[in-house]
């Protein structure tokens, strides 16, 4: 039923409101989420649909299935209230027989109120991620037999598969199934299943006679006949049976059928060894997932959902933890197609509440999700609760204690019930990095594994921290099996830094984080595997810095494009030689000739590989071998002016295993005025070390550098940093309104001039300012100076003057003005060069310090 909705965002459902056209899946909260107003849109809003019922279904069971709708609704037909749900991320189904017209023609409404508001009582009430509202996921109109597999409140599907006793030799599969009859009178029916491998031959199966009284519900255990030396799954090898469930009057007509797939594979993890499947080894190496893309919200079509999870296995990947919510039914089918092991969670994020009413939202969504996905051969855990213990809401020691108490328990009743509802899979908490408050409090003993999220050397100031803190936690926890359930860095992939350096979100940094935890997890057999976090970049609106209301600790961006450290993963997790050359997807590339003589500019290339030595050749030239330490070979490559191609090859497996790289590479010539290459433009990002692509406009933006006569660059000052803060240098606050956050986030501080031998011409020169001191730091700086004595005219502490070729060109520039902290002061001048003394900028303080963030000149002619 995705088709013809009408939509309404507010509080009613009035006919004269406006109602837009829209289809499912749909998301309220596409744009709002990401533009730079505070907050997004948390309230009321309608759907509604007029349908009808097919002849066949006079006297069917009528059923509205919803596979997700964020975060609560309530559903009525033909004006009655049918029944409502809660929780976003759950499948639920609503019973409609009695409410619906089915008269052939007859006209049905549908009306579905959605809301997303904070609710106390509803998980996720915190978290790094966007609660996005929506009929997001598809809508089915179920009919059925009076006699059918019963499609209970929890949203499974009335048959649960499980494969108590697998191993190389023989698999035992047993059916519990629950049959319901909807009619008035006595019903006999067979029960029928059947397991079918993959050529379609039957393997198994089993058929008992059942007796069921009028608007009687039964529950069936049946084991099935045993499999001989079954074929196992596994990611390697993801072969899939099915089982066919069936319910089958006397004469073979079939009242209903269910087909599931089934996977033989058998698990366990253990505290020194790590996880074992089908009786081997094997580190489980993956990633999390968000479930949204760019101006979609969380309404993905089902394709993009099993591209993303292709993506996954394209990396190599044997584990996906799907985090921090259930996901669409897509995913979980794409990971027993694809052989991706997973584990599933409920979004209790950050903190709970102590309400009754919460802990049954919690125990609720917790049976929801393990009946619906029961039937999973790629899912292993059952997780329940992620970093809880992170924002304790209070301060006073007993009030804490008192909280982590309901934790606890919670964790505990949670617990309890997802061990009595599957004893095969393995439950799950996820915990941030105070091991002390997990330990002391009981809630580390309480799931049989134990997920760390670990950010050492990204929140945290030492990566080295990590391995340590892992073996240290391990002594003291030595019986509980461990998963790295999180440890990841941000990175926007328009930033490039030759220098990385922790917390400037440069792919570089993110690489090189990547590279030294899957080193410590690799090296160490106690840990079952790591999930990097996070497959794709993803939406979180409260976040500022180089990419306000993005988390980008993706391997891939939020259009899914690879980052470096997606193609570095790829040659450690993939088993057949890989080659991948680092920055393959930034085709555009920008850097100053080595020297006046010699034409191109040399930059250290990364090439990514699992073999002992790669070799790369450049525009046809070799560069030798390098040896690969950690997973990379670093060279350092001669880029000339224009198109370049790189060809990286592995020297074992030369004829095949190869990567190329195909680049534009823009040379800034090492004088300006060298005729081999005539001034075109010049981008540079004063205060900082990073380069800056543009793909849009075809533009690099250049590190700064100070001025060297012939070239350009500045004269005096230094960069902006802000103290006690992770940024190596720059600011973290989102500069509103501009998609250029990183030039105007770093700056040049106390500057005197800016200068650029230019040739002679008609130039355009623009000025990128913006006020990275909020009021209040600002204030408390110049009380600083001024040990306290603040007249009011020092409050407006900045103001100077910009000259450029000996013409004012700016006036008192300053915080009483245009300097406004979070925005930009962009101006634009053109300026004649008639001599040989190029463009002279001139910066004068008349109070405080000059300041500038960005600059570019372009020759007009
Ligand atoms: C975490 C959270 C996750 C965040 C991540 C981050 O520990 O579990 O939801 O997105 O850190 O990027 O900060
Ligand atoms: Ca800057």
């Amino acid at each position: 039923m995705n088709s013809g909705w009408l939509f309404h965002k507010g509080d009613t459902a009035a006919v004269n409101n406006i109602w837009n056209e829209i289809d499912l899946p749909h998301s309220y909260n596409t744009q709002d989420v990401v533009d730079d107003c505070p907050g997004y849109y948390r309230g009321s809003t309608w759907y509604k649909k007029t349908f009808f019922t097919p002849a066949s279904a006079i006297n069917a069971p009528l059923y509205l299935y919803f596979e997700g709708v964020g975060q609560e609704a309530t559903v009525y037909v033909n004006g009655k209230l049918a029944g409502s749900h809660v929780g976003g991320y759950t499948g639920f189904r609503i019973p409609i027989s009695k409410l619906t017209n089915r008269n052939p023609g007859s006209v049905n409404e549908l009306l579905v109120n959605v809301t997303n508001k904070y609710d106390e009582n509803v998980p996720p009430l915190d978290g790094d991620f966007t609660f996005f509202g929506g009929i997001y996921r598809d809508v089915y109109l179920v009919t059925m037999n009076p006699v059918h597999f019963t499609l209970n409140k929890y949203g499974g599907k009335g048959v649960l598969i499980s494969t108590p006793n697998v191993d190389s030799i023989q698999a035992q599969i047993v059916i519990k199934a629950n049959i319901e009859n909807a009619s008035d009178g006595d019903q006999q029916v067979y029960l029928e299943n059947r397991v079918v491998d993959a050529n379609g031959t039957m393997v198994a199966s089993s058929r008992s006679l059942i007796h069921l009284g009028p608007h009687q519900q039964k529950h069936l255990d049946q084991s099935l006949t045993t499999i001989n030396t079954p074929h196992l799954w596994s990611p390697t090898d993801p072969y899939l049976y099915h089982v066919e469930s069936k319910l089958v009057l006397k004469n073979e007509h079939i009242l209903d059928e269910l087909v599931e797939p089934l996977g033989l594979r058998w698990f366990r993890f253990s505290a020194d060894d790590g996880f074992f499947l089908n009786g081997k080894n094997l580190k489980l190496w993956g990633t999390s997932r968000h479930q949204d893309a760019k101006g979609m919200g969380n309404a993905l079509p089902d394709a993009l959902h099993v591209k993303d999870i292709r993506a996954l296995k394209a990396l190599g990947a044997n584990f996906l933890r799907i985090a921090h919510y259930p996901q669409d039914p897509e995913i979980l089918e794409a990971c027993d197609r694809l052989g991706i092991l997973t584990s599933v969670e409920i979004p209790i994020v950050g903190k709970i509440s102590e309400t009754k009413q919460f802990t049954t939202n919690c125990l609720n969504m917790q049976r929801e999700m393990i009946l619906q996905n029961f039937n999973h051969p790629s899912v292993i855990i059952w997780g329940y609760m992620n970093e809880v213990m992170l924002n304790v809401p209070f301060k006073e020691k007993a009030r804490r204690d008192l909280y982590f108490g309901h934790i606890v328990s919670l964790a505990k009743s949670i617990d309890s019930l997802s061990r009595n509802l599957d004893s095969q899979r393995y439950t799950m908490v996820s915990c941030h990095g105070d091991f002390g408050r997990y330990k002391s409090t009981g809630l580390a003993d309480i799931p049989q594994v134990i997920g760390w999220n670990r950010y050492d050397g990204w929140y945290g100031a030492d990566i080295n921290n990590f391995a340590k803190e892992m073996d240290k936690d391990h002594a003291q926890l030595a019986n509980k099996p461990v998963i790295i359930t999180e440890f990841g860095a941000d990175a926007d992939a328009r930033l490039r830094s030759f220098s990385p350096l922790r917390y400037d979100k440069t792919l570089e940094y993110q690489t090189y984080f990547h590279q030294v935890y899957h080193k410590a997890i690799a090296e160490r057999p106690y840990i079952s595997g790591g999930a990097i976090w996070i497959l794709n970049d993803f939406i979180s609106s409260k976040r500022a810095d180089v990419t306000p209301h993005y988390n980008t600790k993706g391997l891939m961006t939020i259009n899914r494009k690879p980052k470096d450290a997606y193609l570095f993963y790829q040659a450690q997790f993939l088993h057949r030689p890989v080659v991948n050359i680092g920055s393959r997807a930034q085709i555009l590339r920008s850097g100053i000739a080595d020297d006046s003589v010699n034409f191109y500019c040399t930059q250290p290339i990364q090439v990514f590989s699992n073999q002992p030595k790669v070799n790369l050749i450049v525009n046809g030239r070799s560069m030798g071998s390098k040896r690969v330490v950690d997973g990379i070979a670093t060279f350092n490559v001669p880029f000339k002016n224009g198109a370049n191609l790189l060809e990286a090859i592995d020297p074992g497996h030369a004829s095949t295993v190869k990567d190329f790289y195909r680049v534009k590479f823009l040379l800034e010539p090492f004088y300006l005025k060298d005729n081999r290459l005539p001034f075109r433009e010049l981008n540079v990002n004063l205060g900082d070390k990073r380069y800056f692509t543009d793909e849009k406009l075809g533009q690099i933006w250049l590190p700064e550098k100070p001025y060297t006569p012939g070239s350009w660059g500045y004269i005096g000052g230094k960069p902006f940093v802000l103290k006690n803060r992770s940024n190596p240098y720059g600011s973290d606050i989102d500069v509103l309104g501009s998609q250029y956050d990183p030039i105007f986030e770093t700056q040049r501080v106390g500057l005197e001039g800016f200068r650029l031998d230019v040739p002679q011409g008609e130039y355009e020169v623009t000025l990128d300012f913006a006020e990275l001191l909020t009021e209040r730091k600002r204030k408390a700086l110049i009380n600083e100076l001024t040990n306290g004595k603040l007249s009011d005219s020092e409050k407006a502490n900045r103001d100077f003057d910009v000259w450029i070729n000996n013409r004012k060109i700016i006036s008192h520039l300053g915080n009483q003005n245009y300097l406004i902290p979070e925005k930009t002061y962009i101006t634009k001048i053109t300026v004649n060069v008639t001599d040989s003394k190029g463009i002279h900028i001139e910066f004068k303080a008349n109070k405080g310090q000059a300041i500038l963030n960005g600059l570019q000149v372009r020759k007009l002619f």
